[in-house]
Parts: structure tokens; C-alpha cells; sequence
């Protein structure tokens, strides 16, 4: 099977918390493709990776990145895929990872980016936002996201 979800992170400084995103989804038996890709530093090869993902049969894309956190924006300004942003807090993170958040948040009108919180829970929803959305036409996938969330119930009421 080739990779429905691809997930791009801006740093392998970032890979700790992304992989969280990675384990989501692995757990929810969707095949991702992982590459460190950077907005500012790699944009030419960013630009010819995104170009390759819809042919390539990738339906949703997961972007996470710190700082001034462009990556999610630029990716969605290069494709119509539905884009998740993580927004990461980097070494030198304005107020926990503020910076990244508005950065990754502030899209203009026209160009979603569906931003989740930030760091590990962002990482971690982004992975569970990403299979919801295949499971829209993907009934056996939908069967697994509601056990993990009925998991999830079970585990809060055994207190
Ligand atoms: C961002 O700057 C990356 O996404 C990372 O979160 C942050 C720091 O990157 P490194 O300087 O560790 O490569 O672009």
C-alpha cells in the first residue's frame, strides 16, 4: 500500500515530537511517509516533494515546525490536499511555543491550514484529525478511530 498520510517536519530536531503523529497513525494501521523538509532552508526540494503527493496517492498532509513556523503555510500554498500544522516549540519558543502557533495558525483567507495544539497532544490529534479524514470514505478505518476513542472513555471512567 502506498502512503495516504505524509508527514513533514522542519527539523530532525523536531522528530521526537512528530513521531508521535507517525505512532497515531500507525497505530490506526495508516501507512505515512516521514520527511524532514524546511520552508526557509529547503524550499526548492519542499516544492518538488509536495509536487509528487497526490499522484503519489498521499490524501492528507501533517506539517510541524517551531519557531517562525511557515512550513505548514507553504505547503498549503503549493497544494489543495487538506493540510494539518503542528506547531512546535523550538529552542529559542516565545511563550511555549506562541510563536510557532501564530505562525502556523495566521493563515490568509484562502489557504487553510487546520492548526492543532501545540507540541505532543498537537502531534498527537494531527495523526487522529488526519485518520478522520481518510475514515470520511474509509468505513473500516472509521471502526478503528471510534475503538480508539471508546478506549480512550474507558480508560477516564476506570478512574
Ligand atoms: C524550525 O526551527 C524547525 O521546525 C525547528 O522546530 C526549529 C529549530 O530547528 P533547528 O535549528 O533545531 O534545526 O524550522
Amino acid at each position: 500500500m502506498s502512503p495516504r498520510v505524509a508527514i513533514v517536519m522542519g527539523s530532525a530536531s523536531d522528530q521526537a515530537t512528530m513521531g508521535l503523529a507517525a505512532e497515531t497513525l500507525g497505530a490506526l494501521g495508516v501507512e505515512v511517509e516521514i520527511r524532514v523538509l524546511s520552508a526557509h532552508r529547503t524550499p526548492e526540494a519542499l516544492r518538488e516533494w509536495v509536487d509528487t503527493l497526490e499522484t503519489r496517492g498521499v490524501r492528507v498532509i501533517i506539517c510541524g515546525a517551531g519557531g517562525a513556523a511557515h512550513l505548514a503555510g507553504a505547503v498549503a500554498s503549493l497544494t489543495t490536499l487538506p493540510v494539518i500544522g503542528v506547531p512546535l516549540v523550538s529552542p529559542n519558543a516565545i511563550a511555549g511555543g506562541l510563536d510557532a502557533l501564530l505562525s502556523t495558525v495566521q493563515m490568509p483567507r484562502g489557504v487553510p491550514v487546520a492548526t492543532v495544539a501545540v507540541g505532543d497532544a498537537g502531534a498527537a490529534n494531527a495523526g487522529i484529525l488526519a485518520a478522520e479524514i481518510l475514515a470520511t470514505g474509509d468505513e473500516l478505518l472509521a471502526g478503528r478511530v471510534r475503538t480508539m476513542r471508546e478506549g480512550m472513555a474507558a480508560k477516564v471512567l476506570a478512574g
